[in-house]
């Protein structure tokens, strides 16, 4: 058998896993989960504390040459969910639903809001966000850097700015020191794929470019950041907060998609691999082999040696969210096109809800050397009539993958409040709980009906008393 055979062959019986509805509706979820496993939901300081000025702040601002904004409705992010004041309020949703893990960001602009200097009054309003969750027997995650930039380091060039990778080291550096007492589980990025494919590829965010090359060269600086950041990190953080041995540890949240080729034609799936390995694998096999590696086929490659990437890894964190059926073009500027699997359901934004994926991809990178946490999974629902099942769909994909010997040990949905979700504004609705930003002056966090799935789940890994 040549290999292109069996690897399709695999291929097909990857694509072959479905699961019944029955046997979802039958489950009890997180039941037989290892101890220590961690429940809970994740958000991303930008797009819920409002009042912070990045380089989104900006580009909210803005519109394409033909005058739809960038933001869908010119939303901004400005109050969003108000969290910089209102935290209180998410560290009561979190206790009501029994999580014991809560992902949540710090926003380097605010707390280096020019090169160099430190906000020490921003540091104390995090420190206490961090305690308030500790006593609350909800133990942080804390991300450093989710898709915004501050100002001074955009107009330098943001992630064209060579010094970039440095700059955040340095700052994971001083917030290892400040928080490392309260804080042991880090996410130095989040999801530098999406940051690339969106600023990079599809101009859609920050800086808009459309420019591949510009793209390679960008997840290499976001591979060299992260060697960068868990260096300081490990150095500047030595307290063990929680007593289980471990001081810090550090991942990034790395989206993975599942990318199915649309049919048999070697073109499809052609196409499949070469966006499967650009958007899924790169990153890992820089960090398994500690050196930059990124490569768009026909535009760039680089691939140095960078020590600091080896061992940067205590865990995978895994975004998920859905698949795309791909399609393949030989000529024209679009290799690719993604299309969505007809029949199928899909969210408010148009994505499948493919809770086999996620069972797929967790089986797929048990191969790899590291623990797997789930550090975002969700769905847009503005009614919030279909998180329910999503979230019953896959918690079923993690508990099957468990009982097959798959080292999961966490599972985060995305997101705990409604908040900015970039592009799409305040369209697209991911929270366990609701806010109505248009009517509600308080902001009140209102439970959707997926939070009494969440809470079975917690009933049954011991987190929330019956
Ligand atoms: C993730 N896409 O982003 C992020 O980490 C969150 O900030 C975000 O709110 C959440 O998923 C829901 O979108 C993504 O278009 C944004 O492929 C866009 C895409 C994927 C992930």
């Amino acid at each position: 058998m040549t290999l292109a055979v069996f690897a399709s062959a695999v291929v097909a019986c990857e694509r072959s896993v479905s699961f019944s509805p029955a046997d979802i509706a039958a489950h009890h979820m997180l039941e037989r989960a290892p101890r220590g496993f961690f429940l809970g939901a994740a958000t991303s300081a930008y797009q819920i504390e409002g009042g912070a000025r990045t380089d989104w702040t900006d580009w909210e601002k803005g519109s394409y040459a033909d005058g739809t904004p960038h933001v869908a409705n010119g939303a901004s992010a400005a109050r969003a969910a108000d969290s910089w004041n209102r935290w209180r309020l998410d560290v009561a949703a979190l206790r009501s639903m029994g999580a014991n893990m809560y992902r949540l960001g710090v926003e380097w602009s605010r707390l280096e809001p020019t090169e160099g200097a430190w906000d020490v009054a921003a540091v104390a309003r995090y420190r206490e966000m961090f305690a308030a969750l500790r006593a609350a027997g909800v133990e942080p995650m804390v991300t450093l850097s989710h898709f915004t930039l501050p100002p001074w380091v955009a107009a330098r060039g943001g992630w064209d700015w060579a010094g970039t990778p440095a700059a955040l080291a340095a700052f994971a550096g001083r917030a290892g020191a400040a928080f490392g007492d309260l804080v042991d589980w880090w996410i130095t990025l989040n999801e530098p794929n999406v940051y690339v494919a969106k600023g990079y590829l599809a101009g859609q965010w920050p800086p808009g470019a459309k420019d591949p090359a510009r793209a390679v060269r960008a997840l290499a600086a976001f591979e060299r950041a992260h060697g960068l950041m868990t260096q300081a990190l490990r150095a500047a953080d030595r307290v063990d907060a929680d007593g289980d041995g471990h001081a810090t540890r550090v991942g990034i949240a790395h989206n993975v998609r599942v990318f199915d080729a649309r049919t048999w034609n070697p073109i499809d799936r052609v196409a499949a691999r070469a966006a499967d390995d650009f958007y899924n694998e790169q990153f890992l096999d820089a960090v398994a082999r500690g050196r930059v590696h990124a490569k768009l086929p026909r535009v760039l490659e680089i691939d140095e040696p960078f020590p600091a990437l080896a061992g940067s890894f205590d865990f995978l964190g895994l975004n998920y969210y859905t698949r795309e059926l791909t399609v393949g073009h030989l000529f024209g500027d679009e290799h690719y096109e993604p299309t969505t699997a007809p029949g199928r359901p899909l969210s408010d934004l148009g994505w499948e809800i493919y809770p086999e994926g996620l069972y797929r991809v967790l089986k797929r990178y048990a191969a790899r050397p590291w623990p797997l946490f789930v550090t975002e999974n969700g769905v847009a629902d503005a009614h919030g009539d279909l998180r329910p099942d999503y979230l019953r769909a896959h918690l079923f994909a993690v508990d099957r993958a468990l009982s097959e010997g798959v080292n999961v040990i966490g599972y985060l949905h995305w997101s705990l409040i409604d908040n900015f979700e970039w592009s799409h504004g305040y369209e697209g609705r991911f929270g366990l709980y609701t806010i109505d930003f248009a009517h509600d002056p308080t902001l009140a966090r209102r439970p959707t009906p997926a939070v009494d799935t969440f809470r079975e789940a917690a009933r049954a890994l011991g987190t929330l008393r019956p």
